[in-house]
């Protein structure tokens, strides 16, 4: 085994970064990788089993739920129950936050936002999904933890990380010291580190966004897709376009080999898709940690103060240049 280092003994000796915990941030850490990897072996036999399909329950976003969201869903908030350092889990799969009772839990600190499975319509078709997450402390300090607790900023989270099941299985999180990837080797079952140390390059060519939607869009992002296609030597215009609908794994190869993921709003969703606590806030975390910019076109995302649990944000997410470029368009014109 020499060489290799598992994602169990990078958190224990990651630990000492934090001279105030007392290990529960590890765990908790070490207690999603277990319920990923669950997760991970279903959705590989996914097209083996009666599981596919849509679920008979809507969840609050009105969208239809897949049966594997649901057992994503399970399979997070089950792990984070008994794993006991947790007081809340906010689930992009429930109407309303979770209160953990157990009583391993009682002086659980930690408030876990969660997108159990992100990019679920691919399921049906063996292309990537995604879970993301994102860790808060509770603010209160009596009482049962309330949903003041859920609704901190981005800046207050202690740490965040996505796992995508692509043609392989990787785990990326950081707790504000860098970004770290991890690889599934599932001849032992185990994330092992791959990618030690994360930087997104400052620019690149590839811009990811659904541009079916091109005539809903502000008229910045539109302009700023136009200039993507200009052809222009000096900056390696036109860029090259690539959306796989899962933004974790869309922002995953932006983080690996640069370039920016938009999710603007439309005239369908005013506000934006995708959601600022289970979706936007961690990716925000993990890019900034890689060297990156996220913002809402305009505002860094991880200032925005929450105000509702669903609340729905615009993402503009990547390398640096392109993500500032994107926003001198919509600056401008938006
Ligand atoms: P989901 O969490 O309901 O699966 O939706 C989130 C996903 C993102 O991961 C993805 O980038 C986007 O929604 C795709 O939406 P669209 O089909 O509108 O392009
Ligand atoms: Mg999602």
């Amino acid at each position: 085994m020499s060489g290799i280092k598992t994602l169990g003994q990078f958190i224990i000796e990651k630990q000492a970064d934090f001279p105030y915990a007392k290990g529960e941030l590890s765990r908790l850490l070490r207690d999603i990788g277990i319920a990923s990897k669950i997760v991970n072996r279903e959705v590989n036999k996914a097209g083996l089993v009666d599981i596919l399909g849509d679920a008979d329950t809507i969840n609050i976003q009105g969208e239809g739920q897949k049966k594997l969201d649901v057992y994503a869903n399970e399979q997070f908030i089950s792990a984070l129950t008994s794993g006991g350092e947790c007081c809340i889990v906010a689930s992009e799969e429930e109407d309303d936050f979770v209160r953990i009772e157990s009583p391993v839990s009682k002086n659980a600190r930690y408030i876990v936002c969660i997108d159990p499975l992100d990019g679920s319509s691919n399921i049906d078709i063996n292309v990537t999904v995604g879970t993301i997450f994102s860790i808060y402390r509770r603010k209160s300090t009596e009482g049962p933890a309330t949903l003041d607790d859920v609704l901190q900023k981005g800046t207050e989270q202690v740490a965040a990380g996505y796992v995508i099941y692509g043609s392989s299985t990787m785990m990326v999180y950081t707790t504000g010291k860098g970004v770290n990837g991890f690889t599934l080797d599932p001849s032992i079952g185990e994330f092992c580190l791959s990618h030690p140390n994360m930087k997104i390059p400052e620019d690149g060519v590839i811009y990811s966004i659904n541009e079916g939607n091109y005539v809903h869009f502000p008229e910045g992002v539109k302009k700023y897709i136009k200039y993507a296609q200009v052809e222009d030597k000096a900056t390696n215009r036109p860029y090259t376009s690539r959306y796989i609908g899962a933004m974790a794994a869309d922002i995953h190869r932006s983080l690996i080999k640069g370039g920016i993921y938009m999710y603007p709003t439309t005239s369908a969703s005013p506000k934006g898709k995708l959601r600022l606590l289970y979706e936007c806030n961690p990716m925000a975390f993990i890019i900034e940690q890689a060297g990156g910019i996220a913002s809402d076109g305009l505002n860094r995302i991880l200032d925005i103060e929450p105000t509702e649990l669903h609340q729905r944000v615009a993402i503009f997410v990547g390398s640096p240049k392109m993500v500032k470029k994107a926003e001198e368009f919509m600056a401008e014109f938006s």
